[in-house]
């Protein structure tokens, strides 16, 4: 039996109280706190030419902290006319690896060939539904192991890392995320509309928490993010990762004090619904794929039905009514829900053109067909 922390039905006056709280029990006990004065310092545009459907724009985007700055390659494409929104999104293997284009300058993975991870960046469909699409490399803004803090984003701000809610390194990429849609107003003669912040797996848990944090964000989109994303930790899947399991592997993504959950799940004040309810009445889409079992699929479906009541009570839908959130994956390739929504495809874990295209699906009604509250 599931049992989970209930999301209450709260009057609109209490809303914000509660928000502070939840946000507060995931920055303490999960991620990690983000400090205050950083910023956007400044933005240089370093190509701009035409491509299929649209533009593609390089930036240099400077960001700082109270002890230093630095300055982060973000690749841009823009369609023609008045984008619907930009979706903001990092790459885990380089700007120049999202495309085969030979004009990409090559980032800090050399080895990486242009274009190897392309099948990810469907660039020329997502401008042919309307959107813009910003991307960076995530290792930019933060080293993924251990020990590095002091090299990205973190070492702009004094860390501590004995701090035992400082933030790790999802929270530096989630600041990220933020920086790169502020940097978006340096792209000449470009109204970005709406901003969707979108990530895989690791990236997938950033965008979530970057969307829990700031408010700019009208969507998430969270395609594989599993345990310390979208996953329940409190749901119990054969093969699927723990707290134990990520903290030991991969410590450095969170604050010291999530480690102190291993095995002990029931204990966490907070689960991956609650996460989501933080985003609403903004959209959230959870996308799963049936065989990556170590994301744990239903587990990210039971997170949407039980968020379901925090976007119902703007006059909303999530997925809750959907087959009365039975405890099975609806029909795969197919987004079920309303603002808050949820698909799971066929296959294992990546980023495909059906994810892109689902997910577009549901910024797509988020931003024309249920009005906003
Ligand atoms: C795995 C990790 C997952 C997921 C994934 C990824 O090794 O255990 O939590 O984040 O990496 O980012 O691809």
């Amino acid at each position: 039996m599931l049992e989970l922390p209930p999301i209450p039905r709260l009057r609109p006056e209490d809303r914000a109280a509660r928000r502070s709280g939840l946000l507060d029990l995931f920055e303490s006990h999960v991620y990690g706190r983000t400090p205050a004065g950083g910023h956007l310092d400044r933005v240089a545009v370093r190509t701009d030419e035409p491509v299929d459907g649209g533009r593609r724009v390089e930036l240099d985007v400077t960001v700082a902290g109270p002890r230093g700055e630095r300055t982060v390659p973000v690749l841009v494409h823009v369609p023609e006319g008045a984008p619907v929104a930009v979706v903001v999104a990092l790459n885990f293997a380089g700007n120049h690896a999202t495309t085969p284009a030979p004009g990409v300058r090559i980032g800090r993975n050399r080895d990486v060939a242009r274009g190897s991870r392309a099948s990810r960046w469907p660039y020329r469909a997502i401008l042919g539904r309307g959107y813009a699409v910003a991307t960076a490399h995530y290792e930019d803004f933060e080293i993924d192991s251990p020990g590095h803090a002091v090299e990205g984003v973190r070492g702009l701000f004094s860390h501590d890392p004995r701090d035992p809610h400082g933030w790790g390194a999802i929270g530096a990429w989630a600041w990220g995320l933020s920086r790169v849609f502020e940097a978006m107003a340096g792209v000449p003669g470009f109204e970005p509309g709406a901003a969707v912040a979108l990530g895989h797996s690791r990236l997938g848990k950033a965008a979530l928490w970057a969307g829990a944090q700031d408010g700019r964000f009208a969507a998430v989109v969270a395609n594989d993010s599993g345990c310390g994303g979208a996953g329940l930790h409190r749901h119990r899947a054969p093969g699927k990762e723990t707290i134990a399991a990520i903290t030991a592997r991969f410590p450095h993504w969170f604050a010291p004090t999530f480690a102190g959950y291993a095995d002990r799940e029931a204990d966490l004040p907070v689960d991956a619904h609650e996460l989501l309810a933080l985003i609403a009445p903004r959209a959230v889409h959870v996308a799963s794929a049936v065989e990556d079992l170590w994301a744990d699929p239903l587990g990210e479906y039971l997170a949407t039905v039980a968020a379901s009541p925090a976007y119902e009570a703007f006059g909303l839908t999530g997925t809750r009514s959907v087959d009365e959130g039975s405890a099975v994956l609806p029909t795969l390739g197919q987004r079920v829900g309303g603002r808050l929504s949820y698909h799971a495809r066929p296959g294992g874990h990546d980023l495909t053109a059906q994810d892109w295209e689902l997910a577009l699906d549901a910024a797509d009604d988020a931003f024309t067909a249920e009005a906003a509250p």
